[in-house]
């Protein structure tokens, strides 16, 4: 008899364990389920027990899933799963179902939110796909039971018949997030120390991210919004406050990485939270990501002072033109204006940029590269234009270059969409030149040289994964060329 009060949530690593030693996003970068470990908090709250299984932080798990199903006997089992990870989340519910008959299995994130009834159909694997916020939904799912989900908002399911397959509609509104405990940081084995933030991304360890908003309320098109869909809901300044020194008294975090698409979208909570670390400070420091029409000088001064020590700005690309496809308020002027205020206000930048975006040229790639490198800097990171199921772009990208849609190799590694005029050599040959450019000027390598002092832990990382990081300089291409795949599922049934 399987435990009605139990789940395991569990995050795929999203590719074959023995390829994790050479996937180079993992070894610069692995960051705690914070959408698993916030459920897992909220369904405790509720006497349901939630376990996690983190198989990013922890590639092999396979075993330990199953020795937990066994042991445990948990009525579902819950798959966090994006795009690339997809297929991989399938295959662990299959897995599940074999280890322990009964079981069911409910997916979520950002991949099935925007798939909804599709997920369903396409793979008969799949029992229930939770559309958005999770909390809510999962709850009433656990405590109601598999046999009884027509009710249950913000639902995928099967009524009966396989074919019959039913959306409940999406949730209304959504959780205000203050009423939310904090995340179960306690149920991700190794935490904090089995989680690393980006490589030179941190002056110190232990470090963590953290999520104080939900939602964005901007539409750019390469965007998929399908979770927390449009509008901005926030954590209160006291909340956030609450929330860093528990992460400091408990785990002895030092520095959060802030991952809210707008950290300083709403200015007094802003001022507010910053006046907390100023007023009574945690000794941390911390990083967020901003759009410049949400920064100026005053609030950069007071984020210094509050313990900030990296923006992050999404440039996306150096050449209006191509911006003004894409996304609102495209002033280059501004944006450049910005970033050098952020550096008054002694705070590292980071742009963040992509390649290869419906209308790319070389022209637009040229002015990409000689805008970027005329703002001072000092990391940036060049992500490949990827069509997410769920962003505007997708519904009409067929009409705008080739696009091969393999999931497994959706993971901004890729150029799977290649726009008209373009080849996918030449972007590979671009992308390269356009890091080989960044890394070739010398205060950019400056920059990393001081990281010695900076950030020591990165330099410590940096060498441990010094062979997997030059196998990727060499190739730029990541673990799925020359390493197995999970397995080889058509992308659609
Ligand atoms: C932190 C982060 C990561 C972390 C951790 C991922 C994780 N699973 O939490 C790491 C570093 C591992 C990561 C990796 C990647 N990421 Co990432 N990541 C994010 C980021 C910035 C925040 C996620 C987050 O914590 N959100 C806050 C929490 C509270 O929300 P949530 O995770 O969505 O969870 C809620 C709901 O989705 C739902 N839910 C989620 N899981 C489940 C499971 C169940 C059972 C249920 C019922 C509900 C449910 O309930 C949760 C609570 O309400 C998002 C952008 C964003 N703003 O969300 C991108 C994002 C998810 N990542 C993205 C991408 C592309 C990637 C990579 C492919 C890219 C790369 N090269 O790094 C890899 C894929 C690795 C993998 N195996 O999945 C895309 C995904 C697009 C897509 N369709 O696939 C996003 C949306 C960014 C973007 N706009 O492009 N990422």
């Amino acid at each position: 008899m399987l435990d009605k009060n139990k789940i395991l949530l569990v995050h795929p690593l999203g590719y074959r364990a023995d390829a994790a030693g050479t996937d180079i996003s993992r070894l610069a970068n692995i960051m705690p389920p914070l959408g698993l470990a916030s459920m897992a908090a909220y369904l405790g709250q509720r006497g349901i027990r939630a376990d996690i299984i983190d198989c990013y932080a922890r590639p092999d798990s396979d075993s330990r899933i199953r020795g937990h199903l066994l042991a445990e006997q948990p009525a579902f089992i819950g798959l966090s799963c994006t795009t690339s990870s997809f297929h991989d989340g399938v295959r662990i519910a299959e897995l599940a179902q074999q280890a322990l008959p009964g079981i069911k299995n409910v997916f979520g994130g950002v991949h099935v939110s925007a798939m909804k009834e599709q997920a369903l159909r396409d793979f008969p694997a799949v029992d229930f796909a939770v559309i958005g916020e999770g909390e809510a939904t999962l709850t009433e799912l656990v405590q109601r039971g598999a046999d009884d989900p027509a009710g249950i908002k913000g639902l995928v399911y099967r009524d009966g018949d396989a074919r019959n397959i039913r959306f409940t509609g999406h949730r209304d509104g959504g959780i205000a997030l203050d009423t939310l405990p904090f995340p179960a940081y306690e149920k991700l084995p190794g935490f904090p120390d089995a989680y690393r933030l980006p490589i030179f991304n941190y002056p110190r360890v232990p470090n963590t991210s953290c999520i104080s908003s939900r939602g964005c309320p901007y539409a750019c098109s390469y965007c998929d919004r399908s979770v927390f869909r449009r509008g901005f809901r926030c954590n209160s300044a006291e909340y956030l406050y609450a929330h860093l020194r528990y992460l400091k008294e408990r785990f002895g975090i030092r520095h959060i990485n802030f991952y809210d698409d707008q950290f300083t979208f709403n200015r007094a909570r802003v001022e507010e939270f910053a006046g907390l670390m100023i007023e009574r400070p945690l000794d941390m420091t911390f990083n967020c990501a901003a759009r410049a029409e949400h920064i100026d000088l005053d609030m950069l001064r007071l984020m210094k002072a509050a313990g900030c020590w990296m923006m992050s700005l999404g440039i996306e690309s150096g050449d209006e033109r191509l911006l003004a496809q894409h996304r609102q308020n495209v002033h280059l002027d501004l944006l450049a204006e910005k970033i050098r205020l952020i550096k008054q206000a002694g705070i590292r930048t980071k742009g963040l940029l992509m390649i290869g975006l419906p209308g790319e040229t070389e022209g637009s790639i040229r002015r990409s590269m000689d805008y970027v490198f005329s703002l001072p800097i000092d990391d940036f990171n060049l992500a490949k234009f990827t069509p997410f199921p769920g962003s505007p772009i997708y519904e009409h990208i067929h009409e705008l270059g080739e696009f091969d849609e393999d999931w497994e190799k959706m993971d901004c590694m890729h150029f799977l969409f290649v726009p008209k005029g373009m080849s996918r050599d030449r972007l590979e040959e671009r992308f390269k030149a356009f890091y080989r450019a960044h890394f070739a000027r010398p205060k950019v390598l400056w920059g990393y040289v001081a990281m010695l002092w900076r950030s020591p832990d990165s330099w410590l990382r940096f060498l441990r994964g010094l062979s997997g990081f030059l196998r990727y300089t060499r190739t730029t291409q990541r673990y799925t060329e020359s390493q197995p795949r999970v397995r080889s599922l058509r992308t659609r049934q």
